[in-house]
């Protein structure tokens, strides 16, 4: 797969890209459609109301469609992701570029020029939901990628929102030190190599990896790049629109309530950076990227390379550990499935102590389940009939108080401290032994799976 608009045509042949042509407001109305296909269909949106940029979305919607992009299938993708983080590709620079037919450097407002919607009711605006963040690090160069949700304000001004642990706030906090912004391109519609890698937490690919090498990596062939027209950054020369920026040393703004991940509106508003705007470059005919928050696109992206990095993890614990999974009820963060080939007793325990240390990617783990290698993780009624049927819960279950947590109503609840200070957010966690016990001999067949 050679690029976005390849990818496209592929997703077309096969059925999976519907077209919306009636006119559709950004505002709540994109959100809603989006939702009807969140599990089923790509969406493009032909005609927005007041805007003549198309709308994209939910091409995420399942793992297929990931595994295309990166030209594995499903049993291959996390071991396509680790061997890309340990084999990087050098990105080669170009001249011209198509993302470069438009140029806009006055009178720029997103608002204006791009068709971004406001996807819930509660949101406070507009925001940007698939923009890669692209900068890099201001001592050493490398560079990063990483997804944001970017408020649009009415004016060349976006405020992004950074929790600690990434990479980005790092390199933003160093250029502040050194008394610098830091130049960024927010990119959409590049080669979903680069989205999978913006969405690489700290752990699986650590801060001094250059990520654009990685998604070279995973897409089989150099990124080609375009130097910037207003920033010192080159970035993917075949996408379909990147906004030029830097993030303003010293200035932060407040943003939110927002509709995220978990289902919930996260608030109180936050005190977030903020990017002022130098240029927009687009194609001529360029296809906006959104994201709808809290649906199968942003479950599958985030959740995906968390279960990596945890496989690869848990693995070093406990050598049989088979596949993760973190599941969609789950938001693709809270609860983990784990499947292992037990040969010892311990093995249930110390893969849960082991899925839950307390990385960037377990952090907001509350349940691990741990299976059999006859259960599929990715059935959730395969994973309740384990339970039901091998769970004695006065001896299979642990519970740990007092775990760092994020985002999720009941944990914030149970921590004593304001939310408005965001100190340290307290959660407690469960792991569940949903495996059959070794050892005792079975004598009446207890355990045996009907079958023909
Ligand atoms: C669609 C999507 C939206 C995200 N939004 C945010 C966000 O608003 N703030 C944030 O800190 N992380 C967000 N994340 C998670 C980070 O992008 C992710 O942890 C990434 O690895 C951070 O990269 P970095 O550590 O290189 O900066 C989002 C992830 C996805 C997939
Ligand atoms: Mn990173």
């Amino acid at each position: 797969m050679k690029n976005f608009r390849e990818y496209l045509k592929e997703l077309k042949n096969r059925n999976d890209l519907i077209e919306i042509d009636t006119e559709v407001d950004p505002v709540i109305e994109i959100a809603k459609i989006q939702k009807k296909y969140a599990n089923s269909k790509t969406v493009q949106f032909n005609k927005i109301k007041g805007y003549d940029i198309p709308v994209i979305s939910n091409i995420f919607h399942n793992r297929e469609n990931i595994a295309l992009a990166i030209e594995t299938d499903l049993d291959g993708l996390k071991d396509k992701i680790i061997t890309a983080v340990k084999n990087p590709v050098d990105t080669v620079i170009v001249k011209t570029a198509p993302v470069q037919e438009v140029v806009t450097t006055k009178d720029i407002n997103p608002l204006n020029d791009l068709p971004i919607p406001q996807h819930y009711l509660k949101d406070n605006g507009k925001y940007i939901t698939a923009g890669v963040i692209l900068a890099t690090d201001p001592e050493t160069g490398i560079r990063n990628l990483s997804f944001a949700r970017m408020k649009v304000n009415n004016n060349n001004k976006i405020n992004v929102m950074i929790n600690p642990n990434r990479h980005l706030l790092r390199y933003f906090h160093k250029a502040e030190a050194l008394g610098k912004s830091l130049d960024v391109a927010i990119i959409f519609g590049a080669h979903p190599a680069v989205w999978l890698e913006g969405a690489m937490p700290d752990g699986l690919v650590d801060d001094d990896m250059d990520e654009l090498n990685i998604a070279s990596s995973l897409a089989g062939s150099p990124i080609e790049l375009i130097n910037g027209k207003t920033i010192d950054l080159a970035y993917p020369a075949n996408c379909e629109i990147v906004i030029e920026g830097r993030m303003i040393n010293g200035e932060r703004e407040y943003e939110g309530p927002f509709g995220d991940y978990s289902g919930i509106y996260d608030n109180p508003p936050r005190e977030n950076p903020v990017i002022e705007i130098s240029a927009i470059v687009r194609r001529k005919d360029a296809i906006y990227h959104d994201l709808l928050p809290f649906a199968a696109e942003h479950f599958h992206l985030g959740g995906l390379p968390r279960e990596t990095d945890l496989l690869k993890r848990v693995k070093q614990a406990v050598p049989g550990i088979m596949d993760i999974h973190l599941t969609l009820g789950g938001c693709s963060r809270f609860h983990a499935v784990v499947k292992i080939k037990k040969d010892k007793e311990s093995n249930a325990n110390h893969t849960i102590v082991a899925t839950l240390f307390p990385t960037e990617s377990a952090r907001d783990i509350k349940v691990v389940v741990v299976v059999d290698d006859d259960i599929n993780i990715y059935i959730s009624s395969d994973v309740e009939w384990a339970i039901a049927t091998r769970v004695q819960w006065h001896k299979d279950i642990i519970i740990i108080n007092k775990m760092e947590g994020l985002l999720d109503p009941s944990a914030i609840s149970n921590t004593s401290a304001s939310i408005l200070e965001r100190t340290e957010i307290l959660t407690s966690k469960i792991g569940i032994d949903a495996t059959i016990p070794l050892g005792k001999p079975d004598f009446m067949g207890l355990f045996e799976r009907v079958g023909f």
